[in-house]
């Protein structure tokens, strides 16, 4: 009866254990709806900027399914960030990548005039997508009149690491790209990125087509400092055009907090065997 009831506790504790290891939250928000704009993101302006911000549309989206756009009639370069209010995030050293996406639509105008176009994560102390920049994440960058390319960017103290991933590439105007990075921590300050751009059509939902992608690592002490990194997306445009985003989603890596939790539980499961707790390893 007893070697039984051991057999229950450790197949308890073992389907926590696979639980905790595959049950990472995905976080979407579809646009769909105004309110998903308005309930689940901070709208930060830079110091000093004054001008346009982000409003919910039911005129686009993909699929037409409502979106976000920015004012086509303001000009100007100092764009607002959208910050995801819902829930902070970090990846784990050891643990699955922290993944974040988001797809823009290209509109008339703006393959001669967007400049770029960020998602990411920022360390909460600062919240700073474009100055100083504390962060980590991904964009489509102007680098000609009509060329673009894919980049990784990192930042501490300032100094700021932009770093092209494949071959430049044109946009097409009215098709809805996906932009996708990710992020694992391979040591206290040190982490591994990656990023890809694709095409879904003018509709957004086309069958993806890969137009650029890479990875490459860095070295962030102001990153690997913070626990709690922000979510944020970034429109900017040079000039006229305007672009729209829709389908924002992060895929959610367990916090050291749940992994305590999980600690104490199956803890308390052996305890009831008379035997002493084990950790599950993480820094
Ligand atoms: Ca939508």
């Amino acid at each position: 009866m007893k070697t039984s009831n051991s057999l229950k506790v450790w197949k308890a504790a073992l389907g926590a254990f696979v639980v905790f290891t595959t049950s990472a939250r995905a976080v979407l928000i579809t646009f769909d709806n105004a309110s998903d704009l308005t309930d689940n993101f901070l709208i930060r302006q830079f110091d000093g900027q004054t001008g346009w911000t982000y409003e919910w549309t039911g005129e686009t989206g993909v699929g037409g399914s409502g979106a976000v756009v920015r004012d086509p009639l303001n000009n100007s370069t100092s764009s607002p960030v959208m910050f995801y209010n819902g829930e902070t995030f970090n990846p784990l050293l050891g643990g699955e990548p922290l993944q974040i996406s988001v797809y823009f639509q290209v509109l008339p105008g703006t393959t001669t005039a967007a400049s770029r176009n960020f998602v990411g994560f920022a360390s909460t102390d600062t919240q700073n997508l474009s100055v100083d920049s504390n962060k980590l994440g991904a964009r489509i960058f102007k680098n000609g009149s009509t060329s673009f390319t894919l980049q990784v960017q990192s930042g501490s103290g300032g100094s700021t690491s932009s770093i092209n991933l494949g071959d430049a590439f044109s946009l097409v105007e009215n098709d809805w790209y996906q932009l996708v990075f990710q992020v694992s921590r391979t040591g206290t300050n040190t982490f591994e990125t990656a990023a890809s751009l694709w095409n879904y059509g003018p509709d957004g939902t086309s069958s993806p087509m890969l137009i650029a992608s890479g990875s490459q690592g860095f070295t962030n002490n102001v990153m690997g400092a913070d626990t709690s990194w922000v979510a944020g997306v970034m429109l900017q445009n040079s000039g006229g055009g305007a672009w729209a985003l829709d389908n924002f989603a992060v895929n959610v890596v367990p916090e050291p907090a749940s992994a305590g939790l999980l600690t104490a539980a199956i803890g308390g499961l052996l305890g009831m065997r008379g035997r002493k707790p084990f950790r599950i390893g993480h820094e």
